[in-house]
């Protein structure tokens, strides 16, 4: 089989890049290792800036977004008993989507499908050969078959635990991490989210996330040590400790699902060796705390869209050349706010009296300074793109 793109992973960066390619008649496969029904089940995010609501309704791809979808004007930010309202409306004239991640995933999987264009999942043995040539394959088996993808391009969205950048010669890349010392225990309820907006909470006890899928299910979290057992966790004593660190009456109802996520800061660089092109959790990881994960995906495959359309269109390689740059000055950016709002909201273990008073300082000098504020919801809402 030939194509021109061949797509490794079938979440949002996967698909979206496959959804923009084919508006531009670029040819792509997309292979995904896991079932059609894991990945329109998998929980993961729920934050979508407004460059990434604007690019998903370009790409005509956001109806039932803009249907089911919570507009989002501010968040509050709850510490010292009280609780202060960061105002996106006032600050910066946007605002952001609550949409979950599934959903989005579960939209560009019908129009691929409605397209009749090819997307294969349960695909396993995915291998990657030749990307430092002009014709890249790709090996992978299906049905117990044994098939070989020929193609122009790789591109490795196959998440963090993928084999596209594995594939790259270590020596090759450079890689920068900081792995937090506490994780998030995550749940999905069904609850009527006890708040109009995201809560963002710092604890005496850890950092605590109001957050929603809709009107009718609530998604919370905690921070919890890195090697927590979710088992240990019941539901009674889940919804006490969100009720204690949200100081907020959290009524509470059957929890649907509950995970522990490890936190890590992570970039790989650079996101391109040769034909293969690395984009989304592929190459770089953000710590949930400022919502970014899902947005950086669709960030990096907009750029890598436009570059091979150059390619493809006007036969300039300058989009392609200039991907893994124009990506990570944003992915920095990005990587910068989330560092920060993971400080700034979780307990240390290793924090003195003199670091926790500084934290508490700086979140009264964001909820009482108008500078600090907006700088805070120019991150949050999304900063513009080519930025
Ligand atoms: P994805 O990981 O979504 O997709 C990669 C796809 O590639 C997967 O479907 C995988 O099955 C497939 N794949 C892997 N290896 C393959 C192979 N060899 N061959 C074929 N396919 C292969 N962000 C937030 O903002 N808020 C959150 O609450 C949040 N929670 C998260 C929880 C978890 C457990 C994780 C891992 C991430 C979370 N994130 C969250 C970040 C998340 O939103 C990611 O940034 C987003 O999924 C990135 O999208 P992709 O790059 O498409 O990678
Ligand atoms: C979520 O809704 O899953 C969510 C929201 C905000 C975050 C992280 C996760 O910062």
């Amino acid at each position: 089989m030939r194509t021109q793109v061949a797509i490794i992973g079938a979440g949002p960066a996967g698909l979206l890049l496959a959804h923009l390619l084919y508006l531009r008649g670029i040819e792509c496969v997309v292979l995904e290792t896991k079932s059609r029904e894991y990945v329109e089940n998998r929980v993961r995010a729920g934050v979508l800036e407004h460059q990434s609501v604007d690019i998903l309704n370009a790409a005509g791809v956001g109806a039932r977004m803009m249907k089911e979808g919570l507009l989002h004007h501010g968040i509050f930010l709850n510490f010292g008993g009280e609780s202060h309202r960061i105002d996106f409306d006032e600050l910066t004239g946007r605002a952001v989507m609550i949409y979950g991640q599934q959903e989005v995933v579960k939209d560009l999987i019908s129009a691929r499908l409605s397209a009749r264009q090819p997307l294969y999942f349960e695909v396993d043995s995915v291998s990657i050969h030749d990307f430092e040539t002009d014709s890249p394959v790709v090996r992978y088996r299906l049905d117990g078959k044994e098939q070989t993808l020929e193609c122009d391009f790789i591109a490795g969205c196959d998440g963090f635990h993928g084999i596209c950048r594995a594939s790259i010669p270590s020596t090759q890349l450079s890689v920068f991490e900081r792995v937090y010392p506490f994780a998030w225990l995550g749940i999905l309820a069904e609850m009527a989210p006890a708040s109009e907006e995201l809560i963002y909470a710092n604890d005496d006890r850890g950092f605590a996330l109001l957050s929603m899928r809709s009107p009718t299910v609530s998604r919370l979290y905690l921070q919890c040590p890195p090697d927590e057992n979710v088992e240990d966790w019941s539901d009674d004593r889940i919804w006490d400790e969100l009720r204690t660190r949200l100081h907020v009456r959290v009524p509470g109802g059957p929890v649907l699902q509950k995970s522990v996520t490890p936190m890590r800061s992570f970039v790989a660089e650079p996101m391109r060796f040769g034909r293969l092109f690395l984009a989304g959790d592929a190459a770089h990881i953000v710590p949930p705390t400022g919502a970014k994960g899902m947005n950086l995906a669709i960030a990096d495959v907009q750029v890598l869209a436009q570059g091979l359309q150059g390619f493809y269109r006007e036969g300039s390689a300058e989009g392609l050349d200039t991907y893994s740059s124009v990506c990570l000055s944003r992915i920095w950016k990005v990587q910068r706010f989330s560092w920060w709002m993971t400080s700034l909201l979780h307990r240390f273990e290793d924090e003195t009296p003199f670091d926790h008073r500084r934290q508490l300082a700086e979140l009264e000098y964001i909820v009482t300074s108008r500078a600090a504020a907006q700088s805070l919801a120019e991150n949050y809402v999304g900063l513009p793109l080519g930025n």
